[in-house]
């Protein structure tokens, strides 16, 4: 499940979901930038900071194209890793990149050079970070035999999993994919734009890993829209404080029961 924020990592773990996604997408629209590399990868690394301590499940972290070569890709990944992150995600993009879902233009990297990000990636992390070489073939109109053959050398360059990512409304080409593929590594796939397809299709097709890639955010402009466009024309907020998440929920999700006590362990008893 998607998590852009410290909140969004608490509630979608409360509800029951065993990993987290750190959306580049998600992390960025809610700094207010455009998700086309304008927040920088130390923004990027302290928002997942937040969400790491947030959540006790692991975190798969959209590190976008590595935000330059293998260089920066290396350190990147370094920092997540320290910072908790169970793994990173990178697209066979160019840097900057531009949301797959925005416009015609999205140039693929050189095989041969993004393998090199991949492999300076997996010798830089720990044996346990996970690394999942995300293939952008299909969105960029390159047919199936491209992405398999991507697929192939980023396995070879040491990926833990394969993204095959896709905007069409229906899965076909991510189920061509999977069958041709085999499960030679896992198969991650991000149903945003195919989302009427039931996640039994997925299981069928052996495919690993399913990405919710933005929905809290979308759930949270669609509900602050509301609940603002409620209040301003109402000015008040009488009949809609049934409707909001009570400030006790608030003070839950962030913890303040162990603040209290800790207060009560620490502080002093007589007034200071
Ligand atoms: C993201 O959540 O930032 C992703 C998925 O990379 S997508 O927006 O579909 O590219
Ligand atoms: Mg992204």
């Amino acid at each position: 499940m998607e998590a852009h924020d410290a909140l969004s990592a608490a509630i979608a773990q409360r509800v029951g979901f065993k990993g987290l996604w750190a959306s580049g997408l998600s992390i960025s629209s809610a700094l207010g930038f455009r998700d086309a590399n304008e927040a920088s990868w130390t923004q990027i690394v302290d928002v997942v900071e937040r969400i790491v301590d947030a959540a006790h499940v692991p975190v798969l972290v959209d590190g976008d194209s590595g935000f330059g070569n293998f260089n920066n890709a290396r350190l990147v990944a370094k920092k997540l890793d320290q910072r908790g992150a169970a793994g990173i995600c990178l697209e066979d993009k160019r840097f900057p990149k531009m949301n797959s879902f925005v416009g015609d233009r999205h140039p693929l990297a050189d095989v041969d050079e993004f393998c090199g990000r991949l492999k300076a990636v997996k010798d830089t992390t720990a044996p346990d970070f996970v690394l999942v070489a995300r293939i952008e073939a299909l969105i960029a109109g390159h047919g199936l035999a491209e992405a398999l053959a991507r697929a192939e050398a980023y396995a070879d360059a040491g990926a833990d999993a394969i993204l095959i990512h896709s905007r069409k409304s229906v899965p076909d080409e991510i189920l061509a994919f999977a069958s041709a593929w085999n499960n030679r590594r896992p198969v991650v796939v991000v149903p945003t734009k195919y989302y009427r397809t039931p996640v039994s299709m997925f299981r069928d097709a052996k495919i690993s890993t399913v990405i919710w890639a933005n929905h809290s955010i979308r759930a949270a402009v669609a509900g602050m829209r509301e609940i603002c466009a409620h209040i301003h024309s109402q000015e008040g907020i009488s009949a809609i404080e049934d409707q909001i998440a009570s400030l006790d929920d608030l003070f839950d999700l962030v913890g303040y029961d162990e603040l209290a006590e800790a207060e009560h362990r620490y502080l002093p008893r007589r007034p200071v």
